[in-house]
């Protein structure tokens, strides 16, 4: 690992399958950052339970995940990638932390109010102190930055806020993490409802696009995706439906929205959707095939999260060590 690099840190929760919006706005960057910086990639398991799953489930999609994000293209061998519940450190400063957050900050976030709309008769505390966690998560590792989509911007904001409450009320502890969002990609839409964001935890599954969906799921659901009566491939906000296509389209072939713009003058809908999902199988095939062949090797994906969670704990444990010391709690002592 080399010292000289900034840090990135980042997480998915394995809440479900992951969607082309995790992956574009998300995922992708982070292979893009894998080179430049020195990147810790979690698999946010403390922060599913928020929302109460089967245990075996849960196993199971964790390790899918991690299958997942090196499918995606991230390198073990590059980057840290480890399970959150396996660092003790995320639970313990989120304690902290949590000791120094205010109920109104918590009580303003957009997510949990949604979330709270749908959880209605599990509304627990860990849904409302989730972003003192995600907040604990990012600045143990000292991260200078977090590349996330768009809905998180307001827990980063908290994070920040956190790291400067410390630092200010103790001494210069945490770095302030900046967020990384891009600009094209970071809201894939759904595609049944454009005004709301591309969510696996939709209960419309014609809404959202799965990393491992078959080719003929893929052009089905591009198919029905709703778009309005104009025909025109024009990107603005009055096309809500084929805005949210021509993201997709732009993200995953690198063309610039004018140039599908100018392809397109004169076509159809049809044509464009044929050719999106073909654009969408091909970018997705390649993550397929790797991610079937690395389910067969448990053996080698249980290594990396093992090596990982060594690696990411010596980090961890070292802020928490300085914090534990700053709030006045006296260190343990070996024999
Ligand atoms: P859930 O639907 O269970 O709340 P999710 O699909 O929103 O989950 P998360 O695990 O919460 O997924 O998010 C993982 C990452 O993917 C985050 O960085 C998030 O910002 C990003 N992300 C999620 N959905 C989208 C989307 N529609 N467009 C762009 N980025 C997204
Ligand atoms: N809340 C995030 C997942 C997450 C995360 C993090 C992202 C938990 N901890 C730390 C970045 C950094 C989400 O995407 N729903």
């Amino acid at each position: 690992m080399n010292m000289d690099k900034k840090v990135i840190f980042s997480g998915v929760q394995p809440s479900g399958e992951l969607t082309l919006g995790n992956y574009l706005g998300a995922i992708k960057n982070w292979v893009k950052l894998q080179d430049e910086y020195n990147c810790y990639y979690c698999i946010v398991d403390l922060h599913a339970i928020t929302v109460p799953k089967e245990a075996k489930i849960l196993r199971k999609r964790s390790l899918e995940l991690l299958a997942s994000y090196i499918a995606c293209g991230i390198d073990p061998e590059k980057n840290t990638l480890f399970i959150q519940s396996h660092v003790s450190a995320h639970a313990e400063l989120s304690w902290v932390l949590n000791c120094m957050t205010y109920m109104g900050e918590l009580n303003r976030m957009t997510q949990f109010k949604e979330k709270a709309k749908k959880n209605e008769a599990n509304l627990n505390a860990g849904l409302f102190t989730y972003p003192v966690l995600m907040a604990a998560d990012i600045l143990l590792y000292q991260a200078d930055l977090v590349p996330v989509g768009h809905d998180q911007k307001q827990h980063l904001e908290i994070a920040r806020d956190l790291a400067n409450r410390f630092n200010n009320r103790y001494s210069e502890t945490f770095k302030v993490p900046d967020p990384y969002i891009t600009k094209v990609g970071a809201r894939i839409m759904s595609l049944q409802d454009p005004t709301s964001k591309m969510s696996k935890s939709d209960e419309n599954d014609n809404g959202y696009i799965l990393l491992l969906d078959k080719p003929d799921a893929i052009t089905r659901k591009i198919k029905r995706a709703v778009t309005d009566s104009e025909n025109l491939v024009k990107y603005n906000d009055e096309q809500l439906g084929i805005k949210n296509l021509m993201t997709i389209y732009s993200t995953i072939t690198g063309e610039s929205i004018e140039e599908i713009e100018s392809k397109y003058e004169g076509k159809g809908y049809g044509q464009f959707k044929g050719d999106l999902a073909e654009v969408i199988i091909e970018g997705l095939r390649p993550v397929r095939e790797k991610f079937d062949y690395l389910m067969k090797n448990k053996d080698y994906l249980e290594n990396i999260y093992m090596e990982g969670a060594n690696i990411a704990e010596k980090t961890a444990r070292k802020t928490l060590r300085k914090v534990y010391k700053k709030v006045g709690f006296i260190p343990r002592k070996f024999k």
